[in-house]
């Protein structure tokens, strides 16, 4: 429990980071994409960043990829009766016309499934996003130390991602 209140607080003070790309892609910037880094032997992993639109039509993340994981979801993190519970969204992540939405912990992310590297603090690797309107956008995901999250986190992805109900 106590490290899903950390995640939730570290959501705060890791609006900017460090500086990382901005994207672009049609009406869509996408801002500092960084992904938690992993313990050795973790499956999944979890990456975040910012998506505003700047258009007047709405758009949705329905997918991506990455090298490093066979496969990619957008997950929604969330508490539900006292729980925190992760669900997948099926029809993806709907940005509406001039909104920002976060992807963060404790809220909206995408799961890199199947890990087939550890990712460790200060590398960087690439990944797809895939939008309905604006199409795939390449990005590139920093990852951020694991230890941001807290000594509490005790080794296992900030995301409870080995005991976590999907
Ligand atoms: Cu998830």
């Amino acid at each position: 429990m106590f490290r899903f209140i950390c995640a939730a607080a570290l959501a705060v003070t890791l609006v900017s980071p460090t500086l990382a790309a901005d994207y672009t892609a049609g009406s869509l910037k996408i801002s500092q994409p960084w992904a938690r880094a992993t313990p050795k032997g973790a499956q999944v992993g979890g990456g975040y960043m910012s998506i505003t639109n700047t258009g007047s039509a709405p758009d949705r993340l329905v997918g991506g990829s990455t090298g490093i994981s066979s496969s990619f979801e957008i997950h929604e993190m969330s508490m539900d009766g006292g729980v925190m519970r992760m669900r997948m969204l099926k029809d993806g992540l709907v940005i509406k016309p001039g909104e920002t939405v976060m992807l963060r912990p404790g809220g909206y992310h995408v799961m890199f499934m199947g890990l087939k590297q550890q990712l460790k603090q200060g590398e960087t690797f690439k990944s797809t996003l895939q939008f309905e309107k604006a199409g795939k956008v390449d990005i590139e995901y920093k990852i951020e130390s694991f230890a941001e999250v807290g000594p509490a986190s005790n080794g296992s992805s900030g995301h409870g991602s080995t005991n976590m109900k999907h």
